[in-house]
């Protein structure tokens, strides 16, 4: 019992941290990702972020949906598309940051059951300063763009 109160006091001090602060000026939109298809194991989910607060960078993504996330870039070479992981995505105040597909996006690995159309799963984005932040990832198609 008495472990828990320190547990518990651990937290609080945590939260009155002065990463909170910066949370609040981190604002996530438009969190989606694609429904998959039959028995593939791996998504991607998309989303836009900007933030009103100090330049600030994306270094981990995590969702209990996924046995591991990653933050990676797709680029076409010689008209072959590679993804490469990437360490941490610069988030700079005035300026969106999209992931999207075709670019930068969250690699979801090992997923624990299939992404299905209509269904939305909890999305984890860590900051290096303004600390986490959750979302909720809608899972559709592409708006007005043909899946592919
Ligand atoms: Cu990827």
């Amino acid at each position: 019992m008495k472990r828990l109160i320190l547990a518990g006091f651990a937290a609080l001090l945590a939260l009155s941290a002065p990463f909170a602060a910066f949370a609040a000026d981190i604002k996530i939109d438009d969190a989606w990702a694609r429904p998959t298809l039959g028995q593939a194991r791996n998504g991607a989910a998309y989303l836009t972020i900007s933030t009103t607060g100090t330049p600030d960078r994306l270094v981990a993504v995590s969702s209990p949906a996924a046995g591991k996330a990653e933050l990676h870039s797709m680029t076409m070479n010689n008209n072959v598309m590679q993804m490469r992981p990437v360490d941490a995505i610069q988030v700079t105040p005035g300026t969106e940051v999209k992931l999207q597909p075709g670019g930068l996006h969250v690699m979801l690995l090992d997923l624990k059951s299939p992404l299905k159309l209509g269904d939305k799963f909890p999305l984890t984005l860590k900051f290096e300063r303004g600390g986490e932040v959750q979302v909720q990832v809608e899972i559709r198609n592409l708006r007005g763009g043909a899946a592919h």
